[in-house]
């Protein structure tokens, strides 16, 4: 038996070694330029973003979710902010460990402000949540849900206990557009891939003003040493 035990501890050790890092995937916001602004008469809009990370194992259930959120900033046409630098006008970044052999999830919303009150006080609240990573308990998204970006932001932020609603939001601003990015691990760790730049363009029409605009985000992987557990 003692025999068995010592040819198994390479083995062990080799296995407890392998598992001392984990991949954390960080989104961070680049540049938003606005071509063409919603509300062209008053000459800028105010925008805001809430963005999310949601991710699932590999069994392909919901393991956390994390929100962040940007603004509110006026904006004027041709105009382009520099979201990751330094200042009052960076976009902070957030956070989550991608689980082994499972997939992470980013999405992004982009709104354009006409109830600036109640805008603030959404923004407040996510900002008290800001990378706070919630666990699946509160995350009511099942991996079988085809769910849009706007979906996957509200559900993060209603597992984090944001009382005001993303949703109802829209009955006071507008929203300029949407988008998501899904990235699983094993392929990533494949291609030995560290950073995925998302380039998303929103156009379209409120009324009879037409928009556009132009936002640029990235996910970069990070190895993280994991703290050995206490025996
Ligand atoms: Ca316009
Ligand atoms: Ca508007
Ligand atoms: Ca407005």
């Amino acid at each position: 038996m003692r025999i068995c035990l010592l040819c198994l501890l390479p083995a062990l050790i080799f296995m407890a070694c392998a598992r001392k890092t984990s991949v954390t995937a960080e989104l961070t916001p680049r540049s938003l330029k606005a071509i063409n602004l919603e509300e062209t008469i008053s000459r800028r809009d105010e925008v805001m973003m809430a963005y999310s990370l949601t991710s699932y194992d590999a069994q392909n259930k919901p393991v956390a979710v994390v929100n962040g959120g940007w603004g509110v900033e006026q904006i004027q046409k041709g105009q382009q902010l520099n979201l990751s630098a330094a200042g009052p006008q960076q976009a902070q970044p957030i956070a989550l460990t991608l689980p082994r052999n499972g997939r992470l999830v980013a999405s992004l919303v982009l709104i354009e402000v006409d109830n600036y009150g109640r805008a603030k006080e959404l923004q407040e609240q996510v900002r008290r949540v800001h990378n706070v990573v919630s666990g699946p308990a509160a995350l009511f998204i099942t991996a079988t849900e085809l769910l849009t970006p706007l979906k996957y932001v509200a559900a993060g932020l209603a597992a984090s206990g944001v009382g005001l609603k993303l949703m109802d939001q829209f009955d006071d601003d507008d929203l300029l557009g949407q988008s998501s990015v899904e990235l699983s691990e094993a392929e990533l760790r494949q291609k030995k891939q560290r950073y995925v730049r998302v380039p998303a363009t929103f156009t379209g029409q409120n009324l009879r003003d037409a928009f556009a605009y132009k936002l640029e985000y990235d996910i970069s992987l990070k190895a993280v040493r994991i703290q050995p557990a206490r025996q």
